[in-house]
Formats: C-alpha cells, structure tokens, sequence
C-alpha cells in the first residue's frame, strides 16, 4: 500500500499571495532541494526544524529568493523527512518552483497523499486524519473547535477505550473455551451484559452527537413560516443585518422562498423565508405556500413568527398542526403594536390542541419580539444556543461525531452489541457471544483505521485537497 518515493506539491491557495509553499516529503527531500537552492551551507547536514535563506536555482537560472524550512524524520507531519520551499507568492513563480523540483527527483503528490503517509506512518489514525481535512473546510466556530478536537485525538481515544474492553472480554472467552480446566465462564454471562450494556450507551452516545454533529459542519436548516404581514421577511432581515427581503405592509409580499445563511454565536444558521401560509386563490402564491410546507417538512428549527397585533386565525391554526412534532421557537412578533395577542393564549391555546396536560410547562419557546425596533432578538439567540448544543457555548471536550462514515462504523458495532446482549439473554453458548464481540470490535476499528481496507482509504484521502 505503501509507496515510499518523493513527493512535492504546492501547499498553499493558487492565488497570488505574500508568500507560497511547495512542500516535499520523503527519503529525497535532502537531495533533492540540495540539487536546486543555493545559500550559505548545504542543507544536508544542518540541524533538523532550522530555516535557511537563499535562492531556488536551475542550473544558472534563479528562480526565486526563498526561505527552506528543513525537517527531518520522524518528528514531522509525513513522519518522512520534509522540506518546505517558502517563496514568493505568485501562482507562476510557485508552479515554477513545483517543476523544477519534480525535475529533480520528485513526483507530483496526489491529493491528501501528505496526510494518508502521516497516517500510513502512524502519525495519526484515521479518525485524526479525517479531521485535518475537516479543519481546512471548517465554516464556523463549532466545526472549528470540533475537528480541532477530533485532531487531537478526541474520537480516537474513546474508540480505542471500548476496543480494548471489547478484546479484553473477547480474549478471556476464548481462552476460557480453549481451557476449560482452569477458566470458568459460569455466570460470565450476566457479568459481561452489564458491561456490553454500559459500551452499547456510550456508542449511542455517540451516535446520537452526530446530529449535533451536523448541524455544526453543516448549519441548522431553519425555516421560518407564519400567516401573511406576521412579519417573516423583516426577521430575516434583521437576522441578517442587511435588507434581504422585501418587506411590505401587503399581505402575500413573498411568493417564492428565499435563502440566507447568517452565523448566531459560532453557529450556522441557514434560514429560508416563506410565503406566508394561508388559503389562496392565486396561482403563484398558492406554490410558495405548498413549498413553505415541503420545506418545513425537512426543517432542524422552525421559527414561527405569529402576530401580536393581530387575533389567532385560521391561518395561525394551520400552522399550528403543521409543527406540532418539530423543533420550533415560536416569536410574537410586533410587541412594539397595541397588542391583542398574548404569550400565555398562545401557549394554552396550543396545549390544548395538541391535547397536551397542563404542567406549567410551555409548549414551545414563546418570545416577545419587535422585528421593526430589533428588541428581543438576543432572547431569541439565547433560546437558540440552548436548543442546539444544550446552551454549551464552550465546547467542553465533548465529542461530537461529525462525520458519516465514522457514524455507520459506530452504528454497525451498537448492532453488534444488541445481537451479544440478545445471545446473553437467549442463554446461548459464550461463543455466540465472542462473533459478535469480534464484529463489534473491527467496525470501531474502521473508524481508527486498523480495520480497513486500502481502497476505502485511498477513497477517504483522495477527498483532501492538493498539498495537504
Ligand atoms: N409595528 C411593527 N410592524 C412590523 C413589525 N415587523 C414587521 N412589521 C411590518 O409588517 C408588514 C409586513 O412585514 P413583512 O416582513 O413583509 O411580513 P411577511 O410575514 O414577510 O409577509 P408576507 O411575505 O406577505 O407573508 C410590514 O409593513 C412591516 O414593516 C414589527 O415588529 N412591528
Ligand atoms: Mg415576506
């Protein structure tokens, strides 16, 4: 699987910039960039992790003034020995750079191929690698400050933990069955189902973090629906600090739906707005009016703006069935009007047609709030920010699966468990116990990356961007 060449790339944006990099890693990197800088010492000898100054020649020709960072091997990214070209920006000196360097020995690197030697050379597992790529696509705060954990070893710690109960476990069945004589397993069964048990939590533990997971890779999907004039289109606006939308004192302004991203404290929100919903004869409306109830269908967080100022109506009543089992902030809007709506008609109104007991609970988040004055807009972020993510705006080592393919492993192993349990329970022979044990143990370890095969890594790698 391993191929142990030279490789270069250009490890910085083609663009032009202050400065670029062209990255080599392997057993020639010494060699190679000796062939073409010249400076005051040849770079084979000097002390690892130093920086030298000088130029990129080739032959007579001077190419560039550069700075060489050399690293040798093991303690770099690859493992391998490196040497990064730090030159002069511009997108053709750099490809110029890149040339003359594969000229001189190297071979053009493919896609992620930096990272699959870093873990090919147990820099990292998979899980690590996995999260490098998802640090450079990181598009908000969460995803920032989750790769960075899984980076660190966050997933592949826990993982590793339950792997190494599981094979304890697996290792004494065998060994019991293969030496009767002086291992009993009797009663084992019951002792391994309290521990099966605590392992199946913490894996859907996990896999329940994972829709947190998405929301923070991908942004909370959020629709925002309420009855024509509630005032949908000025919340978007005020969300997005800018005049998005057309805003009208008309019933039926927006016809079509609108999209927005908008980031509220480190989370992505993107927001669609709808046509208000209510009964319409006109053709165009009546198909924004169907599509603000597709997508409400698919909706993370649905924000109803209903309007203090106006009574409940039917389009109010409407709406009220179509969110009865989603996630849903539900703003009175235009507290700044004589108001002839209140929060706690609202609330019992939708307890009792959802046929809900009355415990002093709210049905749902209720928040004044003035889209023309911008007052209760923060409560409305504080709401948010306690949906999602419990209100843990610090992020405190938690694990959050954040990636598919890891989720399905852990999925696969939870199976795995339930069938060790179902044997346990049926009283059947230990080694029904161990298969499944063994099942569990290589899905989890896919996600490490010790169970996997070499096409589904190179698949994984070949995602990465050039240089990296
Ligand atoms: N007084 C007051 N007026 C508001 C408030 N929010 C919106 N409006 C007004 O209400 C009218 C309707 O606002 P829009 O934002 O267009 O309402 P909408 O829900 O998008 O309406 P449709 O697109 O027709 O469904 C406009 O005249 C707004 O200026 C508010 O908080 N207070
Ligand atoms: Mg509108």
């Amino acid at each position: 699987m391993y191929k142990d060449d030279t490789i270069a790339a250009i490890s910085t944006g083609m663009s032009n910039s202050g400065i670029g990099i062209v990255r080599i890693s392997g057993a020639e990197a010494l060699q190679i960039i000796d062939q073409i800088y010249s400076g005051k010492e040849k770079l084979f000898h000097v002390s690892s992790h130093t920086i030298h100054y000088g130029f990129i020649k080739d032959g007579d020709e001077t190419i560039d003034e550069v700075l060489v960072t050399v690293m040798r091997a093991p303690r770099t990214f690859t493992g391998e020995d490196t040497v990064e070209i730090n030159c002069h920006g511009g997108v053709f000196v750099v490809k110029k750079i890149l040339e003359t360097v594969v000229r001189y020995g190297a071979r053009l690197a493919e896609p992620g191929e930096f990272t699959k030697r870093a873990f090919l050379n147990g820099k990292m597992d998979l899980s690590q690698a996995e999260a490098v790529i998802d640090v450079i696509h990181s598009q908000n705060e969460y995803a920032l400050k989750s790769s960075i954990s899984q980076l660190k070893g966050s997933v592949k710690e826990k993982i590793s933990k339950i792997r190494e109960e599981i094979l304890y476990h697996t290792a004494f069945i065998e060994t019991a069955l293969d030496d009767p004589e002086h291992i009993s397993v009797d009663r084992y069964g019951e002792k391994l189902s309290v521990i099966v048990e605590e392992l199946s939590s913490q894996l859907h533990e996990l896999i329940e973090s994972s829709e947190n997971g998405r929301i923070i890779k991908e942004g909370i999907q959020t629709v925002i629906l309420g009855k024509p004039n509630a005032g949908k289109s000025s919340l978007l606006n005020v969300l997005s600090g800018h005049e998005r939308a057309i805003v009208t004192d008309i019933e039926g302004t927006t016809r079509d739906v609108l999209e927005e991203q908008v980031q509220i404290h480190g989370l992505n929100l993107n927001i669609i707005d709808t046509a208000g919903i209510r009964d319409t004869d006109d053709v165009i409306e009546k198909i924004g009016v169907d599509k603000a109830k597709e997508y409400a269908d698919d909706a993370d967080l649905i924000i109803y703006v209903a309007d203090a100022s106006r009574k409940l109506d039917d389009n109010d009543k409407k709406i009220i069935e179509l969110i009865q089992d989603k996630k849903t902030i539900i703003l009175l809007n235009k507290s700044d009007l004589h108001t002839v709506l209140d929060k706690e008609f609202l609330d019992s109104y939708i307890r009792e047609s959802y046929g809900m007991v009355q415990n002093g609970q709210e049905s749902f988040p209720i928040i004044e709030i003035s889209a023309k004055e911008e007052r209760g807009i923060q409560d409305f972020e504080n709401v948010l920010i306690s949906m999602f993510l419990g209100g843990n705006i610090s992020f405190n080592n938690e694990v959050y699966i954040t990636n598919m393919r890891q989720k399905m492993a852990l999925q696969e192993a939870y199976h795995s468990l339930e069938r060790v349990l179902e044997s346990i329970n049926a009283q059947m022979p230990e080694d029904f116990y161990s298969i499944d044990l063994i099942d569990a143990y290589e899905a989890l370890g896919s996600i490490t990356g010790e169970t996997i095969g070499e096409d589904l890594v190179n698949e994984i790698f070949s995602k990465f961007c050039m240089g990296k």
